[in-house]
């Protein structure tokens, strides 16, 4: 393969689209790595039992292209997994993208040269690849986080991360299985799993507030009550603080009175979906309005699990709602009525080690088939550290991160010249419905690559003053939020042994983000070095 002027790492929602609009809008010559054989990123290595996106999925796909938005017909008001990576594949077919990506080329290092201006891109088994730019598409939720326990390696049974799921068909039937998590992940996977199981032991260091999605299959009619109004829609999205296709309401809790805000409270958890969380104004800003939802939830926890213990430590909260990242279940806590399920609480006692059958936790034997870690990601910077970056004067980004991921907008690094993160550290990213965050990104990439070749300069990058001051916005915008109101989440980065703490999305909303990037663009690129 010649030199290229554009290398893709990663065939998901990003690196699809980013490859589109390089090869098909700029004409370029651009070449997509994929470490897997097939596209769908996140979604195509979480395919665990119950996976499911949490954004609704007409919501949840590409809105660049209205024709093939209309072509496409999701069946759930959330998308399985399944269907995520269907839908992928529908788009990479439509746009004939498989003859520029090449599968199962996992990018092991990246080099950038000074004299020639050109990155040099290694893949695992040595064969390496030329490019002036380099995108990174390597996902949010991509670097999974397996903890390690003591004489992992004496279990005799299976150890399965739902984040790196295998292809092969898992028999849960009639074994005991135990489930390490109740982020997301677990909240999905438990009540799917304990429907064959002999036994499901739940251990659980931290609960978490969770609201029914109260998925369904769609109809007819509201498939096109979207696709008829999908200006308006899209308008909503980019408009809304997460990206999401509803309006927030403008009304705080308590200016209406409680008898009213639970009425509005009992609407939205009757809706179900992510959408409860934006039925007041200030609940994710105000202790006070936020405690009164946090409330809500607990009570409707404990109103569910019948054993009262158990019922207890699944509503034990010592963070508010929306500290950590809220998730939405089928069944969650219901599940924990079945004869079949126990919880273990871990918060004071951590699982001390495996044994050759099973797990020890406060000298208590689990006999245990089958362990399946639901423990998360080393999100946002985990899939960018995998792979040993090197920049300008042999600047390496680990080093470079050691501190804090210094960053300007989440799309480029300094010293890091003509490469860019796709929703990377410091942009909203994992805070909003992602296909909407990462269009801003491809777009606003897209855009500077293309003025850069018009005006015939060589290289952008952004400048450290410029990426310092920014870390300040991302920072002076979490204070603002319940964000903080906890000390341990995977936003901070606590969740991973050795990972700098701080706050790493930002948090002034998508449409502020975008406004800023916008601005910034029309203002030459202020912040960014070009030369
Ligand atoms: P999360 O949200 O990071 O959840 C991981 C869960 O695993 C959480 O309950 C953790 O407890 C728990 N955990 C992590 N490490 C351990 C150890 N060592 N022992 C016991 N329990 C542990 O990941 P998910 O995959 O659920 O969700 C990630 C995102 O994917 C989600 O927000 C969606 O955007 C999709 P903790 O809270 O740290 O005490």
């Amino acid at each position: 393969m010649a030199t290229l002027d554009a290398i893709i790492i990663g065939a998901g929602f990003s690196g699809l689209y980013q490859l589109y609009t390089l090869r098909d809008q700029l004409n370029l010559n651009c070449h997509l790595f994929e470490a897997a054989d097939e596209v769908g990123g996140t979604w195509h290595w979480n395919q665990y039992p119950g996976a499911r996106c949490d954004t609704e999925s007409q919501a949840y796909c590409y809105y660049f292209n209205k024709k093939i938005y209309n072509e496409w017909n999701w069946t759930e008001r959330y998308p399985s997994q399944q269907e995520v990576k269907d839908y992928l594949k529908f788009v990479a077919k439509k746009l004939n993208l498989f003859r520029s990506i090449s599968f199962s080329s996992n990018v092991k290092e990246m080099k950038y040269f000074d004299k020639t201006n050109k990155w040099k891109i290694q893949l695992d088994g040595g064969n390496t690849f030329d490019a002036r730019f380099v995108i990174m598409a390597t996902g949010c939720l991509s670097s999974e986080n397996l903890p390690i326990i003591a004489n992992q390696e004496k279990f005799k049974g299976k150890i399965l991360h739902t984040g790196k799921w295998p292809k092969e068909n898992i028999k849960f039937n009639d074994l005991d299985v135990g489930v390490v998590g109740t982020g997301s992940t677990g909240i999905q996977v438990i009540p799917e799993i304990a429907k064959t199981v002999k036994s499901l032991t739940v251990f659980q260091r931290t609960p978490n507030y969770s609201i029914p999605a109260r998925n369904q299959k769609l109809n007819l009619k509201e498939l096109n009550l979207h696709k008829n109004n999908f200006e308006y829609l899209k308008n909503v999205s980019i408009n809304n603080r997460h990206g999401h296709p509803w309006k927030h309401s403008t009304t705080p809790i308590h200016q209406v009175g409680s008898v009213k805000d639970s009425m509005v409270l009992n609407k939205a958890w009757e809706h179900g979906g992510l959408s409860f969380r934006d039925s007041f104004s200030n609940i994710n800003y105000d202790e006070c309005a936020n405690s009164v939802v946090s409330n809500f939830i607990i009570n409707k926890i404990q109103e569910t699990v019948n054993d009262p213990v158990t019922a207890n430590d699944l509503s034990d909260f010592d963070y508010p709602f929306g500290a950590k990242r809220p998730a939405l279940d089928t069944h969650y806590f219901e599940t924990f009525n079945q004869e079949n399920v126990k919880l273990i609480s871990i918060k004071k006692t951590p699982i001390d080690s495996f044994n050759h059958n099973g797990v020890l936790v406060n000298s208590i034997h689990y006999p245990l088939d089958i362990v399946v870690f639901a423990t998360g990601f080393d999100a946002i910077t985990g899939s960018l550290l995998k792979i040993n970056i090197i920049g300008k004067k042999g600047k390496n980004l680990k080093s470079e991160w050691k501190k804090e991921p210094i960053n300007l907008l989440g799309l480029q690094i300094p010293n890091f010249p003509n490469l860019f993160t796709i929703t990377g550290p410091g942009s909203p990213s994992v805070l909003t419905n992602m296909p909407r965050a990462i269009e801003q990104h491809v777009d606003w990439v897209t855009m500077c690559i293309s003025k850069l070749i018009n005006m015939k300069k060589n290289k952008i990058e952004a400048s450290h003053s410029a990426a310092l001051a920014w870390l300040d916005e991302v920072k002076l915008e979490s204070e603002r939020t319940m964000f903080l109101k906890t000390s341990n989440s995977w936003y901070l980065g606590t969740n991973v042994k050795g990972k700098p703490k701080g706050f790493i999305p930002y948090s002034g909303g998508l449409d502020k983000y975008t406004n800023i990037c916008n601005a910034i663009a029309q203002n030459g690129y202020k912040g960014f070095i070009i030369s």
